[in-house]
């Protein structure tokens, strides 16, 4: 998230640069030292981050020294007076996109600290007069991040709407093709085989036609259920789209992947939603040593599904090698 960051980071701090620099005749040219600070913190803390294994203590101190270089900007342009105190909103807008709430309201309460000691620590009498001096930056900041919050969780769930299919909670195709790419590049390296299983329910259209829609999607739930309640924790299933489901299995050969298969169609035959009786039909290949070309993998399990299928459902096939000529 960090890293996204950096660029809208760098053009805020040119905003405020500028404004230093235009008021500098009026407010003085030592509040420009902060900026130089803050360069200096961000060098330090992206060496903090390249280093560590807990990158977000270094952006937590990031973020820290950034704040606090604001909020003495504040007072080297005249405290509970300045106009700047507004810009320790920049630091809490940032806060929604780098933290998690924890460290959200911890950064907010900090900000909100720091503005009181820049403001009523600096110049208690004049707040005392005039508390509208801290009250209103304050109010500024809650709305702000309020805001910034609305829009990262805005973008987190269209980001898990865009690869979670709505109805079973799995991954759906979109979420496949991402991963296909980095799956042949991760056999290529490693060497180990993946195995794939594609399952279809059987005679499926029966069950919306004689129990209605709705019993339809509870049985799709109820098999997706079921398949991934015999998975280990980094297999991946996924949704193709209607009654078709995928399975892959990283480390397996096609002996692993039937025995798998034989598995789920067993589960998946011994239970009943509501009395409907349910079974699936599985092809299942696997790449070798050669790496994966997933499409041709894909290919060969669809055949074997298809001859599942036609030997009469409720069945595994198993097909051919299916590794790609390009990449033996
Ligand atoms: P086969 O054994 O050959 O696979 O036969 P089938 O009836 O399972 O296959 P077919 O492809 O003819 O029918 C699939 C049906 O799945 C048709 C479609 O209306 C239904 N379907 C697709 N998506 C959904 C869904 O989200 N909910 C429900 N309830 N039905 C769906
Ligand atoms: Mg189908
Ligand atoms: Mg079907």
């Amino acid at each position: 998230m960090d890293a996204r960051l950096r660029k809208s980071r760098a053009i805020a701090m040119l905003f405020l640069a500028a404004g230093l620099v235009l008021a500098g005749p009026w407010v003085g040219w030592s509040p420009n030292l902060i900026l130089v600070g803050v360069a200096l913190a961000f060098v330090l803390v992206k060496r903090l981050i390249a280093r560590s294994n807990k990158p977000e203590w270094p952006i937590a101190l990031g973020w820290l020294l950034s704040m606090a270089a604001i909020a003495g900007g504040v007072l080297l342009t005249g405290g509970a007076d300045s106009p700047a105190k507004s810009w320790l909103v920049v630091s809490a807008i940032a806060l929604p996109a780098r933290f998690h709430n924890r460290g959200l309201y911890a950064g907010v309460a900090i900000t909100v600290l720091a503005l009181a000691a820049v403001t009523i620590g600096a110049n208690p009498d004049l707040v005392g007069d005039a508390p509208q001096l801290f009250i209103f930056p304050v109010a500024l900041i809650g709305a702000a991040v309020a805001m910034s919050m609305a829009l990262r969780n805005a973008e987190i769930e269209h980001r898990t709407v865009a690869v979670i299919d709505p109805l079973t909670g799995m991954l759906n195709r979109k979420a496949l093709e991402s991963r296909t790419v980095e799956l042949e590049v991760q056999s290529r390296v490693t060497g180990q085989p993946i195995g794939l299983i594609v399952c279809d329910i059987d005679h499926f259209k029966r069950v919306n036609d004689e129990h209605g829609h709705s019993m339809g999607d509870a049985v799709l739930k109820d098999v997706a259920y079921r398949i991934r309640k015999e998975l280990r924790a980094y297999d991946l299933a996924y949704r193709l789209g209607g009654e078709e489901f995928l399975v892959l299995v990283p480390g397996a050969d096609r002996g692993d992947g039937y025995e798998l298969a034989e598995r789920l169609r067993r589960v998946i035959e011994g239970g009943a939603v509501e009395g409907v009786p349910v079974t699936a039909s599985f092809g299942v290949a696997a790449s070798g040593q050669e790496g994966l070309d997933f499409d041709a993998l894909f290919k060969a399990a669809d055949e074997a599904l298809y001859s599942a299928k036609s030997a009469g459902r409720n069945r595994v096939h198993v097909g051919d090698g299916a590794v790609a000529p390009s990449l033996a």
